[in-house]
């Protein structure tokens, strides 16, 4: 009986230790109301993101792991006040100041750019080799108006700019 209970402990306190996934409940910024969810789990081939997202605007959304864990307002370069800039810039361990898109070695949070069907949903799954569960956690996801072309020309941070939708990564 003991043993059992001790095995029972051991199991729980694994899982525990394992500690290897993250998700995030992504909310609009402009009505709060909860778009979906993006899951992240370790893997051998590096983390594993499915995203589930709906009620968003038809077309290409740059989408990316932002530094901090909120998606308060802030005020913007001209002091106007901005949805979720508390998130703060693109999650840069390495300080290496480059939008580079998922396959560069720039910004780690660069994530792929979301495309969004005709009914407003996109559900898609990728790894991203750089990146492990709890170096996320308590940081954001964030999905911009506009596109990504992995670059900062014309625009910088691929051109995104507003941040329509985000959430809290636990
Ligand atoms: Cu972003
Ligand atoms: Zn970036």
């Amino acid at each position: 009986m003991r043993s059992a209970l001790l095995i029972v402990l051991l199991l729980i306190v694994g899982c525990y230790l394992m500690d290897n996934d993250a998700a995030s409940n992504v909310m609009s910024t402009t009505d709060q109301t909860n778009i979906g969810k993006v899951k992240f789990t370790d893997t051998p081939k590096g983390l594993f993101v499915e995203v589930d997202f709906k009620n968003l605007p038809t077309g290409e959304h740059g989408f990316h792991i932002h530094e901090y864990g909120s998606c308060e307002k802030g005020l913007n370069s001209s002091g106007q006040e901005e949805p979720a800039l508390a998130a703060g810039g693109h999650y840069d361990p390495d300080q290496t100041g480059k939008h580079l898109g998922p396959k560069g070695e720039g910004h780690r949070g660069d994530l792929p750019a979301l495309k969004v069907n005709e009914k407003g949903s996109v559900k898609t799954s990728f790894y991203m080799p750089r990146l492990t569960a709890k170096e996320i956690r308590e940081r954001s996801v964030v999905i911009h108006a506009g596109g990504d072309n992995y670059q900062d020309t014309p625009k910088a941070l691929g051109g995104g700019g507003k941040r329509i939708a985000c959430g809290v990564i636990k």
